[in-house]
């Protein structure tokens, strides 16, 4: 078999479109997902079926969900190479995920942590059973690829522990159907903190002004927000566990993540520095990212037509494999095949 003939393992990962996206985004998820795409057969999707477990607006939702797509290639997702596409555009997603729905024991679900934690922000009564049945969606997701990686921050382990309980399960109940996948996280930046409260996560729908960087955030309004980050009362600049110590080890990480450097050689270089010095590093580093990444984000946002081909060409794609998929599946649990 030609080299370029034989078949690459898949790699699928997917973000909400429920809000701009973080740094946090950009460094847990983003920057692994081009690290393995010429390696793996990648499929990244836009999940809006998972950003409605929240409430959205109609509105912004589509816009957020075009945003998404572009903010992937822009973060160097080649559309060439790797499939791009939106979750509720392929029912396959919608169909697997009500038949593991049915297989997912009720205390799995409720012992998520993502699932106690956004539901301890809602009253019982408004809180939407599409919240606790998150991880079967997101498990019909990966399994509908094969995918064998699945490159995500480390807020995202528990839900892929779920996703191999639950394709053994099924693989067990009716025969072998589903590849069990492995979770992929990066060395640094698996859990970046927020800047205003570094012992909460970052995340793209908290809406208090200097906790996150926005990928798309005016550089000066960018470097402001690490200016001001959270710190403590000390003068060391090291990695810590201590939570006293998160705004600091939160400011490392990001700086690690981007420079590549080890932490041995990061802590040398702000030996005898101060707060000031680490944080003015911090915002260089961050905000070389993002100013490529804002560059071609604006360009292929004026490109008319583009986004939306490359979303088509996306769906075409992982349409067929999921429709193989779900067939097999619906044939295994004793589903009637249309004649
Ligand atoms: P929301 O606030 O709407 O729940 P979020 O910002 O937490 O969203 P998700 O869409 O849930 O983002 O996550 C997309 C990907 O980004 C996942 O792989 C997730 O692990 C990763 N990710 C999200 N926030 C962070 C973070 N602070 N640090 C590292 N990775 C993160
Ligand atoms: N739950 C994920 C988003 C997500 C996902 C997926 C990630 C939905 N489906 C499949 C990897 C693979 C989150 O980051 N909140």
């Amino acid at each position: 078999m030609a080299h370029d003939q034989i078949k690459k393992p898949r790699v699928l990962s997917g973000i909400q479109p429920s809000g701009n996206l973080t740094i946090g985004n950009y460094l847990g998820a983003l920057k692994q997902w081009v690290a393995v795409q010429q390696e793996y057969d990648c499929f990244y999707c836009v999940v809006d079926l998972h950003a409605i477990t929240m409430p959205q607006d109609p509105a912004e939702l589509r816009q957020k969900t075009r945003e998404s797509a572009a903010m992937y290639i822009a973060a160097g997702i080649d559309p060439d190479v790797s499939t791009i596409f939106v979750q509720s555009q392929i029912p396959a997603h919608s169909e697997l995920a009500w038949m593991l729905t049915c297989m997912a024991p009720l205390g799995w679900l409720q012992r998520m942590t993502q699932f106690k934690d956004k539901s301890a922000k809602q009253a019982q009564e408004s809180i939407g059973t599409g919240l606790l049945n998150y991880p079967s969606l997101m498990a019909a997701d990966i399994l509908l690829y094969h995918a064998e990686l699945v490159p995500v921050g480390d807020d995202q382990r528990q839900h892929l522990e779920f996703t191999r309980d639950l394709a053994q399960r099924f693989n067990h109940l009716y025969g072998e159907t589903f590849t069990l996948p492995s979770v992929m996280t990066p060395k640094a930046g698996a859990r970046v903190m927020g800047l205003d409260n570094p012992t909460a996560k970052m995340s793209k729908s908290e809406d208090s002004d200097n906790h996150a960087i926005f990928l798309l955030d005016e550089l000066p309004r960018a470097r402001k927000k690490i200016m001001r980050a959270v710190t403590d009362s000390r003068r060391e600049i090291r990695f810590s566990s201590d939570p006293e110590r998160a705004g600091i080890n939160n400011l490392l990480t990001i700086y690690q993540a981007i420079s590549g450097d080890s932490r041995e050689a990061i802590e040398a270089a702000f030996a005898g520095k101060g707060y000031g010095d680490l944080k003015r590093a911090v915002a260089d580093c961050v905000l070389g990212t993002l100013e490529p990444l804002q560059t071609r984000y604006h360009q292929l946002m004026n490109e008319a037509g583009y986004l939306d081909a490359v979303l088509r060409g996306g769906r075409e794609k992982a349409a067929a494999i999921a429709e193989d998929t779900l067939k097999l599946a619906q044939e295994r649990v004793g589903f009637l095949a249309a004649t």
